[in-house]
């Protein structure tokens, strides 16, 4: 009997070849491959309106950005963040020189809590770097209040808030800047990239001088800049993309329906709350392990790489503990209960647009094989796959 594919914890969503390849042929005419060409102008144009902003800067990924905003914002001494996030959010304000300080967690949204900001605030603080963690708004508002009374900027990690909207209005719009990812194995992607959403034009501006080396002009140079800027293949590919993100979403809705429906009332398992007032993008599907789960969480995410399910354990180990953060006095694990606990529980199960029902009741099986419950039928009539979803 063959092997069943194997299942990774995401596949990128990738428009039909056929609808790329006069793109490529009007960069091949015109010879324009980068800085700032027509693909780059016509996609910061749509993608600000796509996602409800006023002013994008695109870059060549996300951890460029995010050293970028924080240079363009002169950002020095302290800033507080999260250690439950991708190494790339606390790298970035290494990179600039600033002290990362570990604040806990909230337990029910894994977001940075507000309290233990506070909390974290001293003389040297500057700024406040939260992450809307899997595509979960943080609480922008107690964020904002705290980042007013003590005069902190607030530069949020959005690289998994794609088109996350909260109270009607995109999530990016919060604090003083937002920097999205277009990584590979993102909701959204341009195979690298990412972007820096400014609230007015100066900033905007200063942005785009220093993703450009610092130049203004041909012979001006006005600041240390780096080369952040995305190239004119991954614009295109991003403005061809926008035509599909809305069907991709979609897709990932139902998917995570269907994983809440089956994995409802397992023992021991905790599915991560669906955000309130805010229409997610279902970038992750993360559940926690609990002691009350029949086997530990690492001898499940075992068990499914057994069956040739790749689930990942986002995020672990927590930054903290990696070699250049865990002198740090915030990295003492007694000071972040609860991000340790979630690091120590989580797997993200697969989920995106081409992952078919029949592979979530196969992913499923395992887990409730684990859990030692019953598992109940696949329905006859399975529904819409991703794949036919894409096509229609
Ligand atoms: N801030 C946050 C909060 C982030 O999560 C990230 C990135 C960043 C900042 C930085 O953004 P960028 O500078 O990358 O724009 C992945 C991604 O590489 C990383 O971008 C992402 N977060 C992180 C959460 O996940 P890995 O090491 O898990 O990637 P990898 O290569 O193991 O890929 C995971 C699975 O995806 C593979 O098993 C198969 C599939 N895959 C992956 C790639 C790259 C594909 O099917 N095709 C592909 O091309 O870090």
């Amino acid at each position: 009997m063959s092997q069943p594919q194997p299942i990774y914890v995401t596949q990128p969503d990738l428009p039909p070849l056929a609808d790329f390849l006069p793109y490529l042929e009007k960069i091949w005419d015109n010879r324009v491959l980068t800085n700032g060409g027509p693909f780059h102008k016509q996609f910061e144009a749509e993608l600000a309106t796509y996602l409800g902003v006023k002013h994008i800067s695109l870059f060549t990924n996300a951890t460029i950005a995010l050293v970028t905003a924080l240079q363009s914002l002169r950002i020095t001494g302290e800033v507080i963040t999260t250690p439950y996030s991708f190494v790339a959010t606390a790298h970035s304000l290494l990179w600039n020189g600033i002290k990362p300080v570990f604040a806990d967690i909230d337990p029910t949204t894994l977001n940075l809590d507000p309290a233990r900001i506070e909390a974290a605030i001293t003389p040297q603080t500057t700024a406040i770097m939260p992450i809307h963690c899997y595509g979960t708004p943080c609480d922008v508002e107690a964020i904002q209040r705290i980042a007013d009374d003590y005069n902190l900027k607030v530069i949020y990690d959005a690289a998994h808030a794609f088109g996350v909207r909260r109270e009607g209005e995109s999530v990016l719009t919060h604090g003083d800047l937002s920097v999205l990812s277009f990584h590979a194995t993102k909701v959204f992607n341009t195979f690298e990239g990412g972007a820096i959403i400014s609230p007015d034009a100066k900033t905007k501006q200063r942005i785009d001088h220093l993703k450009n080396f610092g130049f203004v002009n041909e012979t001006t140079v006005v600041a240390t800049g780096i080369n952040g800027k995305m190239s004119e293949f991954n614009a295109a590919l991003g403005l061809l993309q926008l035509q599909h993100v809305g069907r991709a979403i979609e897709r990932r809705r139902q998917i995570d329906a269907l994983y809440r429906d089956l994995l409802a009332g397992l023992p021991g398992l905790r599915l991560v709350d669906k955000p309130v007032n805010a229409t997610a993008n279902q970038s992750y599907f993360p559940i926690l392990v609990g002691p009350q789960f029949a086997t530990s969480r690492d001898a499940l995410y075992q068990r499914l790489k057994d069956q040739g399910i790749h689930a990942r354990r986002y995020f672990y180990p927590l930054i903290s503990d990696f070699p250049m953060y865990r002198g740090l006095p915030s990295a003492d694990p007694a000071g972040l209960p609860v991000a340790r606990a979630a690091s120590a529980q989580v797997l993200c199960l697969p989920i995106y647009p081409a992952l078919t029902d029949e592979d979530v009741f196969r992913i499923v099986d395992v887990i409730r094989t684990a859990s030692r419950v019953a598992v109940p039928a696949a329905p006859a009539a399975a529904t819409i796959s991703g794949a036919e979803l894409l096509a229609a």
